[in-house]
């Protein structure tokens, strides 16, 4: 007798792990299990650079909402929120400078990345740096403040492993849940660019690259 489990205890263990390996998620979307796992300590060392100049911050919503994620950005445009709205921005707002370039090793990553997973000639011109806490999570939200979606987006998760929830192209549709732990690699584009998506409240725990905290950063070509 064969059973199947459904729903999101079923995603996570059937999950398979295969390092080196493209896990497809739907039309346009997969992940590249430890793509970055050998760039992750200097990826590391490129985001201290980052933060130093520009720091990770907790934006405001336009409906008035703290963000339990703490943000930064690098590259010609750096993803904001206030209350004035969602939006790209060529300065950073906390020092009215530009934002901080987009390291080589960023930048060679996205690429090579998105190749991987079948989107050739990908240039990244803005990188979110997302860093969650035990309990952050980010709700359920599409990309959309990007001038063109014919680009893919390559998000590189750095540090203690999440639950990434990959809905549908309407926020209703209900999420399917995937680990993502550290060096691991999605890539989307395609008809999956606009796909609803968020984090789990992270759980707690200790990194050995990272101590007890996530990174992850959005690349994406904003402009
Ligand atoms: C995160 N990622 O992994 C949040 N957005 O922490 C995102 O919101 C995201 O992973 C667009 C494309 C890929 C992503
Ligand atoms: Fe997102």
């Amino acid at each position: 007798m064969t059973r199947r489990r459904g729903g999101a205890i079923a995603d996570l263990l059937a999950a398979p792990r295969d390092p080196g390996g493209v896990e497809p998620l739907a039309d346009g979307a997969c992940v590249l299990r430890g793509f970055g796992v050998p760039e992750a300590a200097d990826l590391l060392a490129a985001i201290a650079d980052v933060v130093a100049r520009a720091p990770l911050r907790h934006m405001i919503t336009p409906g008035g909402f703290t963000m339990s994620v703490a943000m930064t950005n690098c590259g010609r445009a750096g993803w904001i929120t206030d209350r004035r709205g969602y939006r790209y921005a060529a300065t950073d707002p906390l020092s009215a400078q530009a934002w901080p370039p987009l390291p080589a090793v960023f930048d060679r990553l996205a690429t090579r990345a998105a190749a991987a997973a079948g989107f050739a000639a990908f240039a990244a011109d803005a990188c979110l740096i997302n860093r969650y806490e035990p309990g952050t999570r980010l709700t359920l939200h599409q990309d959309r403040n990007e001038r063109d979606f014919a680009a893919p987006i390559v998000s590189v998760s750095l540090g203690l492993p999440a639950t990434f929830l990959f809905g549908g192209l309407r926020r209703a549709a209900r999420p399917r849940r995937i680990r993502l732990e550290s060096g691991d690699i999605a890539v989307w584009g395609g008809p999956s660019r606009l796909v609803f998506h968020g984090i789990d409240p992270l759980a707690d725990g200790e990194h050995p690259l990272t101590g007890r905290c996530r990174f992850n950063l959005t690349l994406r070509k904003a402009l």
